[in-house]
């Protein structure tokens, strides 16, 4: 559009100064388009006078309130990455233009909001929690010119803005594909840029155990391990025969959480049970109804071998290893699996008979929820609050749980009525591992979710009654990688259909409009080529 305007401009045909004047209205317009910000904001003005207000190197950052240095870290870290250099900080006010991050104090203040003025005295970030003045941050880093190697200029504008919802999250599977620390940051990083704050780290499957336990070394020495993977779509046209696996040292969580904490975002850990638990039973048989052997998965799936729910030792084991886990997660919250636990193994196996007996349990539904609730006691009694999937409402929910909806919207309707807060996840709107083109564009694992299916969302069901809608604390999108191997395809699959996703979850209902983020996707795209990030790019 400029170039057309240039060309124009020295046409001596035309009056010089209509040229100035229609020149300047297409600059105004190219400013009014490069305020694109996903989520988009609750409120967003662009004043009168239109103006710019540019960074460059010598651009201070006034750190008004000493808990806003993660913000201040945070956006030095980008201007690096992408643009090559970092501003100073400065710990005070400062009259100087330049960008100011602040404080207010409220009584009540409300998590995550903040304004954003972009004037000619600079660009101020006002907020009353420290997350609101990181997803300021976000969107100022949204304002900043998608193009490496140009000035950072940003448009004269003012906003206001809140999350809708409290839980804003991404899973990642990392048992069927083991992806690198340097990768589970990069992808928290993601997380941060859509303004989310919750990373489930789905850290145990029938294909692998991913996090070092010191009292059980099995686990990773054994349990992380698989001879080969099959090849191609399920079931496979046989094996590839590499031994396969990885792990997260106790230190490398540890550093992935802190990591995670300085972008405000939440890493709740999954430990699967009582069923995807292959891999921990080929480290230790005894936890099994046979007692093996057992091997850890190849293929994907579900497995009939399971945690044996009439042996005490399971329990134990299970404590200890939370006794690990829980320390390493600041997280009120901890994931214990619950899905797709068939019950085969437990019918003929004697000691979950006798349970059962015990127990006085109708059926193995029973049984499960006698395993889930045992669970959910400890977990409670150390200050934790329990996740489980759907599966969990069958046989009676735990007393506590907070249940994730995802073979639809029923099971999170059912544990809202019985007054439980729940996470929805429906497979028809949220999986990121299924398709995202007709015909799919890549193996996966099948399904049809296209990007516009993903923003329309809405995560309270139409179905459930009012008050009962603050029981639904948000939304995740959940990322299975049986066949996604390597880095590049996770940002293929997620790409752009979390930008999307995060929409849902942030921005009020009446702001969403599918049309506009089409046209604000156009930008987002070419953010995507900044991160250096693989996306889609034949989306529907
Ligand atoms: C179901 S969702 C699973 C996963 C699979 C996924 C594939 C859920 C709780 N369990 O184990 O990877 O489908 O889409």
């Amino acid at each position: 559009m400029l170039l057309y305007v240039r060309i124009r401009f020295n046409n001596q045909h035309y009056m010089k100064h209509f040229w100035f004047i229609a020149c300047l209205q297409v600059l105004a317009a190219c400013a009014l388009a490069q305020v694109s910000i996903i989520p988009q904001p609750v409120g967003l003005k662009m004043p009168g006078s239109a103006g710019n207000f540019s960074i460059t190197s010598k651009t201070s950052i006034y750190l008004e309130d000493a808990r806003l240095a993660p913000s201040a870290a945070f956006l030095n870290d980008y201007l690096k990455q992408i643009y090559g250099f970092t501003l100073p900080v400065k710990k005070k006010a400062g009259t100087a233009p330049g960008i100011r991050l602040r404080h207010q104090t409220t009584a009540s203040p409300r998590e995550g909001a903040y304004t954003l003025q972009v004037d000619n005295q600079g660009i101020a970030i006002t907020s009353e929690t420290e997350q609101g003045a990181f997803y300021g941050i976000q969107t100022l880093i949204q304002l900043l010119p998608a193009a490496k190697n140009t000035t950072l200029s940003i448009p004269f504008v003012s906003v206001t803005d809140y999350p809708r919802f409290q839980y804003r999250g991404m899973h990642l599977d990392v048992g069927r594909h083991f992806f690198p620390v340097e990768f589970v940051k990069k992808y928290i990083d993601y997380i941060a840029l859509h303004k989310m704050n919750y990373f489930h780290w789905h850290l145990t499957e029938d294909q692998g155990w991913r996090i070092e336990i010191k009292k059980y070394p099995r686990l990773t020495q054994v349990g992380a391990w698989r001879d080969g993977t099959i090849i191609g779509p399920y079931p496979g046209t046989g094996n590839d025969n590499i031994r396969y696996g990885g792990f997260y040292t106790q230190k490398e969580v540890k550093e992935i959480v802190q990591y995670a904490a300085q972008r405000y975002i939440t890493v709740v850990p999954e430990i699967e049970m009582p069923g995807h638990s292959s891999a921990a039973l080929t480290a230790y048989p005894h936890l099994g109804c046979t007692g093996g052997p057992y091997k850890v998965q190849p293929t994907w799936g579900v497995f009939k071998e399971v945690f044996c729910a009439g042996n005490d030792s399971v329990f134990t084991f299970l404590q200890d290893v939370l006794d690990e886990v829980l320390p390493l997660f600041p997280s009120k919250y901890v994931h214990i699996g619950g899905d797709e636990c068939p019950k085969e193994s437990w019918k003929v196996c004697p000691k979950c008979q006798a349970r059962k007996t015990a127990n006085n349990l109708k059926d193995e539904h029973e049984l499960q929820s006698y395993f889930v609730q045992r669970m959910e006691k400890y977990i409670n009694s150390k200050g934790k609050i329990m996740i489980g999937w759907d599966e969990i409402l069958e046989g009676g929910l735990a007393p506590n749980a907070v249940v994730m909806s995802w073979r639809g919207e029923k099971g999170g309707i059912d544990a809202a009525n019985q007054g439980h807060d729940v996470i929805m996840t429906p497979v028809s709107h949220v999986y990121l591992d299924y398709a995202q083109a007709k015909p799919e564009d890549s193996l996966v694992i099948g399904g049809y979710t296209p990007l516009k299916k993903t923003y329309s969302y809405e995560p309270v069901p139409a179905e459930l009654d009012a008050s009962k809608n603050k029981h639904v604390l948000g939304a995740q999108g959940n990322v299975w990688t049986e066949y996604m191997g390597y880095p590049s395809k996770v940002e293929y699959m997620i790409f752009p259909r979390m930008s999307a996703l995060s929409e849902v979850l942030w921005s009020p209902r009446e702001v969403r409009n599918w049309e506009d983020f089409e046209k604000r996707l156009e930008m987002q795209v070419l953010r995507y080529g900044l991160w250096g990030a693989n996306y889609n790019k034949k989306f529907e």
